[in-house]
């Protein structure tokens, strides 16, 4: 079976701009919740291990396990669709493309980053829960959750092209350059060949030597990996060879009380190469923020 999708182009919303919030700089920090989020209470020395950039206190931490945190800068703001239960978010060529969630609203956008606005839509069949996207040449790929099913979109028109079929969940894809890369909401990437979408291989992540799961949007940079994580307001960088956790990010506190307000958790990452910046959004967020990751 495939998704129904019909191609339609939507008039977006406001094109006012959000004035730039100047680089606005958060430093990371906050240990209960940290540990909390990422499951590592169970061994405070881990957590502390963790936040820990070098071989600090009383860890006894190897430098191959040394975890650096990144702070976010905030360059831009623009206005995200709260409609949109964001499940992929990736840049191409002077756009942003967009995969949605939840049985019945699942949609694939393209938006223009200047503004927010939503260029076009194709409708996903309500029967299916979307999740992931990444890009491989002229064509969007775009997983979901359960259905064990990714659809082929065209680039440029969404028009439905085939489906790869693969086994359990689907959470975050990107690609590499010469894999995608695919997450399932445990502490494994697999990696698969970018046209028959077969498994190549996987890695295991691990954070200071323990797994790190519920791993969620992806983002391929260079040779890294960055990744959501679910239910936390925190990325971290992965280096896919080793599946080694190099730096985290503590993007808490984007929204502010008000904007959090009716908003799911942090999720969807995409890298502009051309700008070296990323951006960032959440489930139904009012807002995405363009931003860099900064020591
Ligand atoms: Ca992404």
């Amino acid at each position: 079976m495939s998704p129904n999708a019909k191609k339609r182009t939507v008039r977006g919303r406001s094109s006012t701009r959000t004035p730039p919030a100047g680089a606005r700089r958060r430093t990371p920090g906050r240990v209960p919740r940290l540990l909390l989020g990422l499951g590592l209470a169970a061994s405070v020395a881990a957590g502390w291990a963790f936040l820990s950039s070098g071989p600090a206190g009383t860890t006894a931490a190897q430098p191959s396990a040394v975890v650096q945190s990144l702070a976010v800068r905030i360059h831009r703001e623009l206005p995200h669709d709260t409609g949109a239960y964001t499940q992929g978010l990736l840049w191409w060529d002077g756009k942003l493309y967009e995969s949605t969630g939840q049985y019945g609203r699942s949609d694939l956008r393209r938006l223009d980053p200047a503004t927010g606005a939503v260029e076009q839509r194709a409708d996903i069949s309500p029967a299916y829960f979307g999740e992931g996207l990444a890009r491989v040449d002229d064509r969007l790929i775009m997983l979901t959750w359960k259905a064990q099913r990714a659809f082929v979109f065209g680039l440029e028109r969404f028009d439905e092209q085939r489906t790869f079929r693969y086994e359990g969940e689907g959470w975050g894809l990107c690609n590499d350059g010469s894999r995608l890369v695919m997450s399932n909401g445990s502490n494994r990437l697999t990696f698969r060949d970018l046209r028959t979408f077969e498994v190549l291989g996987d890695v295991a992540v691990t954070l200071r030597g323990f797994p790190l799961t519920q791993l969620n949007e992806l983002e391929c940079v260079g040779d890294a990996v960055y990744a959501n994580v679910y239910q936390t307001d925190f990325l971290v960088r992965i280096d896919p060879d080793t599946g080694r956790v190099t730096h985290y990010i503590d993007a808490a506190g984007l929204l502010t009380r008000e904007e959090r307000r009716g908003v799911d958790v942090l999720n969807g990452i995409a890298f502009d190469p051309g700008a070296g910046t990323f951006y960032i959004t959440g489930k139904l967020w009012p807002k995405m923020f363009e931003v860099t990751f900064e020591e």
